[in-house]
């Protein structure tokens, strides 16, 4: 690695700036987005290797290009982990990311205009949930439940009604920003009553269902679950689709050849180190410490006076109201937190009446804080920061200061891989 970065300091000055210039702003920061982590420097190792010079299109045992003999072992370790992680019967890990993952489910299973049962955005669900602006939007037809205004439950009767009504060929579940766990087992009785699919995309907590701390739809008898590989997993970026047996070959040929070509076999090998850590007790007890770390942050942004969407939080994030706690719109809360080297994200919270790039809160998570080691007292800190600068956002001298402690905590929390 050290060779890899000599050279290209020596040819190419300009990209590699950018790069120490990100480095610096990793390990002097604090990363509270609830999708981002910091991976493993074994998933850095592979990203950068000659995996990346292959092309493997078709499966293990099945390519359409010679010279498979360690991409197919490694795909097939990459799949087999996954299965144990989840307890599931199959797993294509090709999806490049998240939105061709659930497109590709989408498109394998169902027919173009079918209709699918999905979380309202606003509530929480992702682009490929059905956004207008998505092209999923335009090739599905997508209806929406909503979660409860005070704790966020959801309404099985509500979902069920409408389930009766618009007859989906699929109910889905997961989610982008909603601090709660699912209650899998309604989801699925209420698609087994209109003889619908279940899917739950998982993205951003499958790091805390591997870990035993959330529960897992696989166990709850969905047909489907898909996530991300590098939120609360801390793997390389891509993709993971979970099914029964009885989908494997529909699930398979809708990512390839149906949506994509060449998988990415250096972010696969990525995969299946991942995958090995899940198994471990030590990932057991990093998931337990998100929740615990979620949990103390709440508990301090909230007797700070906060307002959180929900009231708290079952998971890895919350979702705080900046404009009924503070005032101030999402843009600006991110902007004065971003000042002091804590990043955070704008986001619109339930039936928001401001726009996405001006919503009314942000979203804050602790999976990459707690891959650092910080632990209860380190959010406490965080929170009391927060709520100091989004208090006092006239106050430019109290965020220099801020930053100088965000700055020196950090520098004793260092960011795995650098
Ligand atoms: N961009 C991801 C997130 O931040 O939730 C979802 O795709």
């Amino acid at each position: 690695m050290r060779a890899h970065r000599d050279l290209l300091e020596k040819s190419d000055p300009d990209v590699f700036a950018t790069l120490t210039g990100e480095e610096n702003r990793q390990r002097l920061g604090v990363e509270l987005i609830p999708s981002e982590n910091y991976t493993y420097p074994e998933v850095l190792a592979v990203l950068g290797s000659v995996f990346t010079n292959k092309y493997s299109e078709g499966y293990p045992g099945r390519r359409y290009y010679g010279g498979q003999e360690f991409t197919d072992r490694v795909e097939i370790l990459a799949r087999e982990r996954a299965c144990q992680v989840f307890r599931s019967e199959h797993a294509n890990v090709q999806p490049l990311s998240g939105s061709p993952m659930n497109q590709a489910v989408y498109l394998g299973l169902l027919e173009l205009g079918d209709t699918i049962l999905a979380m309202d955005l606003s509530h929480g669900g992702h682009l490929t949930h059905g956004a207008p602006v998505s092209h999923m939007g335009r090739l599905f037809n997508f209806v929406r439940y909503k979660t409860g205004a005070t704790d966020g439950a959801i309404d099985f009767d509500a979902v069920r009604e409408l389930a009766r009504e618009h007859k989906p060929k699929l109910v889905l579940c997961g989610y982008t920003s909603y601090p709660r766990d699912l209650d899998y087992a309604a989801f699925k009785a209420v698609a087994d009553e209109v003889g619908a699919y279940t899917m739950c995309d998982a993205s951003h907590y499958a790091g805390l269902v591997a870990g035993g701390v959330m529960k897992n739809p696989m166990d709850h008898g969905f047909d489907v679950m898909t996530t991300t590989s590098h939120k609360s997993l801390r793997g390389p970026r891509g993709g993971m689709i979970l099914c029964r047996k009885e989908l494997a070959a529909r699930i398979d040929k809708s990512v390839f050849p149906g949506l994509q070509g060449g998988p990415h076999m250096n972010v696969i090998a990525g995969i299946a180190i991942t995958m090995g850590k899940a198994l471990t007790p030590e990932f057991r007890d990093y998931a337990a410490q998100v929740l615990l770390n979620t949990q103390a942050f709440a508990g301090a942004l909230t007797s700070g006076g906060a307002q959180l969407v929900t009231g708290g939080t079952d998971n890895h994030m919350l979702v705080m109201n900046t404009q009924a706690s503070f005032g101030l719109d999402g843009r600006v809360a991110e902007e004065l937190l971003d000042e002091v080297g804590i990043t955070t994200n704008k986001q619109i919270i339930p039936d928001d009446p401001n726009p996405p790039l001006r919503p009314s809160g942000i979203r804050i998570g602790t999976p990459a804080a707690t891959t650092r080691g910080m632990k209860e007292r380190e959010m406490e800190r965080l929170a009391g920061w927060m709520l100091a600068v989004l208090g006092k956002p006239e106050d430019a001298a109290l965020r220099a200061d801020i930053r100088r402690e965000v700055e020196a905590m950090c520098l004793t929390f260092p960011v795995p891989g650098l």
